[in-house]
């Protein structure tokens, strides 16, 4: 007798965000008003970047007020131009910041495991235009960053890592932070840390730090000079506020992602065309930012766009993070580094790739029946 599943109550999204209680958030508020200094490197703007200077072990930090400005800023502030080699299996941010920075984005194919761009094919694609690399830590895996950074040191390339996913991400009690020159995180509300809409920059290097604090402000030096063409990337207080009270939340909401993480692991092991990307691996603290699945069809015996479509009719949103592929975009489509035969791993990879239902707020109970609702799906094919 084949189990009935009953839709969820309430609809249950990919993620939801860190509610911190109210009550700590309208006592920084009151703060704030009292001080009546809303922006412009206020108090809580600079307590949260020394703050976040502890949590992800890095020696610099530069708040910003969303995590694309700040990687808009990035490629200015190494002053990147012609070509940059990314991946193209990523959220459009990525490439969408070479363009807005007149470079021309170069996609290569992805590793097949990592799904992070394939260090080994990196090389093939530098032409004298090639700049920089700028890889993506995708759903918090750590790229090889040894390779990377091996390929970037053979040609002078400079090396930006989007760590938007990857708050926390640490290789043997390294911040993933401090790899290359520079690293973005995003603090987006849909991120395990946030401050409702912000981001960062982390460096190793203090002149690189006080470049980037010019450029996200105009490129005000003081009063009476401006010293470059900056833009407004800055952080304000209710957001940095509100990001010292999510902070201390954290802990605890990476303890209860853990306990969910292990229960889709043990839930989906023996379910046939069912893989979980694993990022509990010795030596790797994990962001748990992300429960990510590839359903392989053939094996499965049904798509991963049915089995997204049927979950749906049980209140299940999960979402196909990273489909379609960026280089499938109508304005990076017509690059030759986009074409099909050059990335066959990239293609597969968003065809089988499917973001489930991952916060704190879930029960593992919810997880269980996730997983046996997937289970129903493929038993009903
Ligand atoms: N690089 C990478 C690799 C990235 O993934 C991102 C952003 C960036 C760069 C750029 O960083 P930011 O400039 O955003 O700082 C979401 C996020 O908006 C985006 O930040 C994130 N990556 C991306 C992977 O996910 P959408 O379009 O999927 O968001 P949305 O609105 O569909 O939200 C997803 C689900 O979250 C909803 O179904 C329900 C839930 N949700 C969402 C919001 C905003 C809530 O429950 N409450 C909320 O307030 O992009």
């Amino acid at each position: 007798m084949p189990k009935k599943f009953k839709p969820f109550h309430t609809p249950i999204y990919v993620t939801r965000p860190l509610l911190p209680d109210l009550n700590n958030v309208t006592e920084k508020l009151d703060e704030i008003w009292k001080s009546q200094w809303l922006t412009n490197n206020g108090p809580q703007h600079e307590l949260l970047e020394k703050e976040l200077l502890g949590a992800l072990k890095v020696p610099y930090l530069s708040l910003f007020n969303n995590g694309t400005i700040a990687l808009i800023v990035a490629c200015q502030s190494l002053r990147l131009s012609g070509e940059v080699i990314t991946t193209p299996f990523t959220f459009p941010a990525t490439p969408h910041v070479l363009t807005w920075n007149n470079i021309k984005p170069i996609f290569c194919d992805i590793d097949p495991i990592t799904m992070n761009i394939d260090a080994n094919r990196i090389e093939t694609l530098i032409t004298p235009q090639t700049t920089a690399i700028l890889a993506v830590h995708v759903f918090g895996t750590p790229c090889d960053t040894i390779k990377i950074q091996e390929v970037a040191d053979r040609y002078g390339l400079r090396v930006i890592y989007d760590a938007a996913h990857a708050f926390g991400v640490e290789i043997e009690g390294t911040g993933i932070g401090t790899f290359g020159d520079i690293s973005m995180f995003s603090f987006h509300a849909t991120k395990l840390f946030h401050t409702a809409e912000g981001g960062a920059l982390t460096f190793n290097s203090r002149e690189l730090k006080s470049r980037v604090d010019l450029l996200k402000n105009f490129g005000i030096k003081n009063e009476e000079e401006v010293v470059m063409p900056g833009i407004n990337g800055k952080m304000n207080e209710i957001q940095a506020a509100l990001g010292l009270v999510v902070l201390k939340d954290i802990d605890e909401e990476r303890r209860k992602r853990k306990v969910l993480y292990d229960t889709y692991k043990e839930c989906l092991k023996n379910v046939e065309g069912v893989t979980c990307l694993d990022n509990d691996k010795p030596g790797i603290k994990n962001s748990y930012q992300y429960f990510v699945v590839r359903i392989d069809e053939r094996a499965f015996g049904r798509s991963r766009d049915t089995v997204y479509d049927e979950m749906k009719k049980y209140n299940i949103f999960t979402r196909k993070y990273f489909y379609p592929l960026c280089s499938d975009y109508p304005c990076y489509r017509y690059l030759p580094s986009s074409e099909t035969a050059n990335l066959q791993i990239a293609y597969k990879a968003a065809g089988e790739v499917l973001s489930l239902p991952f916060y704190g707020g879930l029960s593992e109970n919810d997880i269980e029946k996730i997983c046996g609702i997937i289970q129903h799906i493929q038993k009903n094919a």
